[in-house]
């Protein structure tokens, strides 16, 4: 019997409103491969977004990447959280206030966990327009594990005129 090696797909938001917003994000997709242990899969278009949640705060530079990683769902945020630092992130002064860089987990493969630490499927992302439209740039049948539809299915389903969400003029190429 053939052992198949199965493409386990890790989809990471990238975010920031700070500074040099769309050199930060690409800054921080290139430090997620540095250590050999992660490769890039795919990436979304960038976009700028109105804020969420905080609203008094500037727009985003918003994005995903799919990536394929040996790392474990918890090296990996150890890993995030020491790229974030690196970029001159502060510890968290305003929750869902400005930051430099964002980098969260949003799906690890069909995993669901929910520790204190860290919660997968991302705890918001069904309602987060920037995120939803990244992720179905790259693949919108992924299926939400927890919730059992697809990402563009979640998308569909958002009914918040508020959210908006512009594709840069200037994509920038990655891959
Ligand atoms: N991140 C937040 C809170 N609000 N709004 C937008 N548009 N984009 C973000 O990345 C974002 C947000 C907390 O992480
Ligand atoms: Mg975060
Ligand atoms: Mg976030």
């Amino acid at each position: 019997m053939a052992i198949v090696a199965t493409d386990r797909a890790v989809f990471i938001s990238v975010g920031s409103n700070l500074g040099d917003k769309l050199d930060n994000c690409l800054k921080g997709i290139a430090a997620l491969t540095e250590s050999g242990k992660s490769v890039l899969l795919g990436t979304s278009r960038f976009f700028r977004t109105s804020p969420v949640d905080y609203m008094d705060q500037d727009w985003f530079v918003n994005a995903a990447v799919k990536i394929r990683t040996t790392l474990n769902p918890l090296d990996l945020l150890d890993k995030l959280v020491a790229i974030q630092r690196r970029m001159g992130r502060k510890a968290d002064t305003v929750r869902f206030g400005p930051r430099v860089l964002d980098l969260d987990i949003l799906l690890y493969d069909d995993r669901v966990i929910r520790t204190p630490r860290l919660e997968i499927p991302h705890p918001r992302m069904h309602k987060r327009a920037f995120v939803l439209q990244p992720i179905c740039d790259i693949d919108p049948t992924i299926i939400h594990p927890a919730l059992g539809k697809t990402v563009a299915d979640l998308l569909g389903r958002l009914d918040d005129d508020e959210q908006q969400i512009i594709p840069l003029e200037n994509q920038p190429t990655l891959l």
